[in-house]
């Protein structure tokens, strides 16, 4: 540790072409265009990717129109095959892709690896979806017939992903979509392509397994907005799931919904915790650590805003300020490391220009916010109290800051948790059981996920993945979340010889 940043003499250029070599990504794909790809580690650029031109968008799009009229027809059970596949083929590689994430995202080890682990966790959800795709028989009100429903594959779904899940946001649209028989269109982030590359040559190794496939089920778009905007305008895409900011989404759903066809969208957080009087604050404080200061604050389920009840808080902060003094910044590569770079230099000019504001508008910065290092946007995660909720609390600074505020009664904690335009995900710390209740309760947090004890951010695959109001109201992942990628058919068969109206209808000739 120099200069208060872990470094590591290791190679960065030289370990991701290496990484990508044993991933099956072929070395001249790496040097062929324009697109620059950095690794926020050093700065250094790790590759030049040719980005995929309007021609071939509309070509991949015709591809996988093409790919569902035939994917359709395969059994269910038989298309969860090729995802159990696609399953092993990320156990096998887990090491080597998770620490792809870390080259080209930032991330640490651990959590470069537990992205890969996400993926799987969803494959072997999706196998086992495969064979309970159900739907309901209803009552009819006419004799001698019988109503059901069922639930037939969509079309080609495309999917807009963000640098900070480079993968595993992928996989979760991905697992789901080719059980629910739909083809998979990919435009990942233009600062994170070479993960998705890889991917893709995985699934391409399970494609070769599974046999018998039409061509064009699972493809990759590289480049920036346009290729993007080519996925949203196309007529035949008929779900997209697009992971990004509110500014995104506000450009991406006026588009779906002209056309109408379904917007899955995850946009902005700006996820608060409450810690009440009956917290333990030992749980708290490690919960909050990794919550606000892990994946350096950008997780769209980052913890932003703790709101503090005004008994415990003096010995809450005491305690952060330590946590947040101590906490190991610097080469993601190095397992002492829990806080890596920042993506780029923007992203560090908006937190900074962030803590500005919180300063103008009256906060007082109690831990962090310099800037380390010499290359890489490396900062020590920032601690800041604030007097109220003013706008900059309010706005989503995709940067590791976390804004304390403090509150009297259970209330007035709620109505703040509330009281932003983002709805994504929330938590309370308390031993209280009619407190933890309360905030779950309608009366409490407005949020797609509201956690007791735990952090907002680190879900699990098994629930619905997704939040509420300016979040984009979007859910993936587990659940029902399946429904999404398919249509339903509500089925009315009359097996008799009358022909009874619905609403005792007479229609005689
Ligand atoms: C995101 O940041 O886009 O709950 C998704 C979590 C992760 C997913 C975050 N499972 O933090």
């Amino acid at each position: 540790m120099a200069d208060g940043i872990v470094t590591l003499q290791r190679d960065v250029v030289a370990e991701a072409t290496e990484v990508l070599r044993r991933l099956g990504v072929p070395a001249e794909r790496l040097d062929e265009g324009d697109l620059a790809v950095a690794s926020p580690i050093t700065g250094q650029i790790l590759a030049r990717l040719r980005q995929t031109s309007a021609q071939e968008c509309v070509l991949a799009v015709a591809r996988a129109q093409t790919a569902f009229e035939r994917w359709r027809s395969v059994p269910a059970p038989r298309r969860g095959d090729l995802v159990r596949l696609l399953g092993e083929e990320l156990r096998l590689a887990k090491d080597d892709l998770g620490a792809l994430v870390t080259l080209e995202a930032g991330k640490t080890v651990s959590e470069g690896r537990g992205e890969v682990q996400e993926m799987i966790d969803i494959c072997d959800y999706a196998v086992g979806l495969s064979r309970q795709i159900s739907g309901l028989t209803l009552p009819t009100e006419r004799a001698s017939h019988r109503m059901s429903e069922s639930w037939r594959p969509l079309g080609v779904v495309g999917v807009i992903s963000a640098f900070n899940f480079p993968v595993a946001v992928w996989s979760w649209n991905a697992a789901i979509a080719l059980v629910c028989g739909d083809p998979v269109i990919w435009k990942p982030s233009e600062k994170t392509p070479l993960t998705a590359l890889a991917v893709q040559a995985l699934f391409d190794k399970a494609l070769a397994r599974f046999g018998e496939a039409p061509e064009g089920l699972s493809q990759v778009l590289i480049g920036a907005a346009a290729a993007g905007e080519a996925i949203v305008r196309a007529p035949e895409v008929r779900l997209v799931s697009a992971t990004g900011s509110t500014a995104m989404g506000r450009k991406v759903a006026p588009i779906l919904a002209e056309r109408f066809a379904r917007a899955l969208l995850e946009l902005g957080g700006n996820n608060a915790a409450i810690v009440t009087p009956s917290a333990d604050l030992d749980l708290t404080l490690r919960a909050v650590a990794f919550a606000a200061m892990g994946t350096a604050g950008q997780r769209c389920t980052t913890l932003r805003r703790l709101i503090v009840h005004k008994d415990v808080k003096s010995t809450l902060l005491e305690r952060l300020i330590k946590a947040y003094g101590s906490v190991a910044v610097g080469d993601p590569r190095d397992s002492t490391t829990l806080v890596g770079p920042l993506i780029d230099e923007a992203a560090l000019r908006g937190m900074q220009a962030a803590l500005a504001q919180a300063q103008a508008e009256g906060g007082t910065l109690l831990a962090g916010g310099e800037r380390v290092g010499a290359a890489g946007a490396y900062v020590r995660p920032a601690l800041v109290d604030m007097p109220a909720q003013t706008p900059v609390v309010a706005r989503e600074t995709f940067a590791p800051i976390l804004y304390v505020l403090s509150y009297e009664t259970l209330e007035e904690a709620i109505a703040l948790n509330n009281a932003v335009s983002q709805g994504l995900s929330s938590s309370i710390f308390t031993s209280d059981l009619r407190e933890a209740e309360l905030f779950c309760s309608e009366q409490g947090s407005d949020c797609g996920i509201a956690n007791v004890n735990i952090g907002p951010s680190g879900a699990e695959i098994g629930g619905a993945f997704g939040g509420e109001k300016e979040t984009g109201g979007g859910r993936e992942a587990g659940s029902d979340s399946w429904k999404a990628y398919m249509r339903r058919a509500t089925n009315t068969v009359n097996y008799g010889r009358d022909l009874p109206l619905a609403q005792g209808v007479k229609f005689d000739l």
